[in-house]
């Protein structure tokens, strides 16, 4: 009996994410290049175990993230089957004709599986997280990016929302981050146009730390991330901590939450050290996760 020919089915990527480590600092490579780095569940399944293991190895004192080829990351794979719009067979002919009907697939649902369980685990890294945008990074790849303590950009990077241009709105954090980055009046004009943002630009309206030069983009991103190893991590993680709650705080509010993060910091070793070595007129070291 012959059997009807079958395609067989995609192998798996072998390495949609790089993980290496240099001193302290763990390196995260987004690794799909013929893509952009387009997230698929895949690698986005990767990227939290990366980086939920990188909190969890105390020798990792900060961690660092970029892209492969000439891309960030272009946001969600468009062609992942769980986004990807299927259509009613008798419905319709070509790609494009009003009759051909899609049918809907609940995309929320990958954002509540993958997105929001990984735009948390970063934000609540327990070390300091530099991105190093090596090229354009857009949607959710712009969003991830920017939810990093330190961005710094590569001059020929740029940032898109690319949402608005396939009917949805900023995800990935984006609504929370842009707003208090640029402000409501830029935000707005990024995710409402959908166009690209220079790295220059993105440094000029405060979206970026720093734009730096192409080919010193992954030396710097690098000597920053060794530098965040060498300070005080609680400390950083606790910086970050406030300076987020105070958008949503009375100035007394702060003042106080600055006080009960003074008390609780000031018993640890780090400070007690910090202080010490400026004393003493020596480099300090800190220890403290
Ligand atoms: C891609 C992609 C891509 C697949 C480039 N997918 N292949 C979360 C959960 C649920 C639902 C939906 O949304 C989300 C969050 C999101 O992130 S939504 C936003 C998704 N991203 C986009 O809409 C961006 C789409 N990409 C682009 O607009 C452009 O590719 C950019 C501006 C990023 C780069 O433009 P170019 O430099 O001109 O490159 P290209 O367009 O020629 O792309 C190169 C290749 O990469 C190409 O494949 P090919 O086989 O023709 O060489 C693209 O198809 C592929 N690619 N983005 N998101």
């Amino acid at each position: 009996m012959s059997t009807a020919p079958t395609t067989p089915p995609a192998a798996p990527e072998e390495a949609p994410l790089l993980v290496s480590t240099e001193g302290a600092v763990r390196v995260l490579t987004l690794n799909r290049p013929q893509a952009l780095n387009a997230f698929t569940t895949g690698l986005l399944s990767q990227l939290r175990l990366a980086l939920d293991d990188a909190a969890h190895d105390m020798n990792v004192r900060a961690v660092l993230i970029t892209g492969a080829g000439r891309a960030f990351c272009a946001g969600q794979d468009l062609s992942d089957p769980h986004i990807k719009p299927e259509f009613d067979e008798h419905a319709g002919a070509a790609d494009g004709d009003p009759a051909r009907k899609p049918r809907a697939k609940d995309i929320g649902g990958l954002l509540d599986h993958y997105y929001i369980p990984l735009a948390l685990r970063l934000r609540n890294m327990p070390v300091p997280t530099v991105c190093a945008v090596n090229g354009v990074a857009a949607g959710a790849g712009a969003n991830f990016a920017l939810g990093c303590d330190l961005v710094l950009a590569g001059q020929s990077a740029s940032f898109l929302q690319a949402f608005s241009k396939i009917g949805l709105v900023p995800d990935c954090g984006g609504t929370w981050l842009l707003t208090r980055l640029v402000g409501r009046a830029r935000a707005m004009h990024l995710a409402l146009l959908g166009d690209k943002l220079p790295a220059a630009e993105a440094q000029a309206w405060g979206l970026i730390a720093r734009c730096v030069a192409d080919a010193e983009l992954q030396s710097e991103a690098m000597a920053t991330a060794q530098k965040l190893a060498k300070l005080p991590t609680h400390a950083l993680v606790q910086t970050r901590h406030a300076l987020d709650a105070s958008m949503d705080l009375e100035f007394e509010d702060a003042l106080k939450l600055e006080a009960r993060l003074q008390s609780q910091l000031g018993y640890a070793h780090d400070y007690l050290e910090g202080a010490a070595a400026f004393l003493s007129k020596r480099a300090p070291v800190f220890k403290d996760r």
